[in-house]
């Protein structure tokens, strides 16, 4: 009972810590975002890439700002999603 309780904290412990794996990624976009258009098509579709927590987009800095959870996507899941909307990224 007693090793019951443990191996049942040790998994609390882990998931927690899954819970604050969370990664950022910043980065530019080749052809460049222009208006709201690009940012919402960059935000509707990258949002679905899994893994993904929250995404904001500036113009005015031309970058993305994306907050993923480093366990379920990597930088390439994103270099794929916003090469099917038509953009390049580079890390900022
Ligand atoms: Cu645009």
């Amino acid at each position: 009972m007693k090793n019951l309780l443990t191996a049942f904290m040790l998994m609390l412990a882990g998931n927690s810590f899954a819970q604050t794996a969370a990664d950022t990624l910043v980065v530019t976009t080749q052809p460049q975002m222009h208006c709201q258009g690009c940012e919402n098509k960059i935000k509707n579709n990258i949002r679905f890439v899994k893994g993904t927590k929250q995404i904001s987009t500036s113009l005015e800095e031309q970058k993305v700002t994306i907050v993923y959870n480093s366990k379920k996507a990597n930088y390439d899941d994103f270099v794929a999603a916003f090469k099917k909307i038509g953009y390049e990224i580079k890390k900022k």
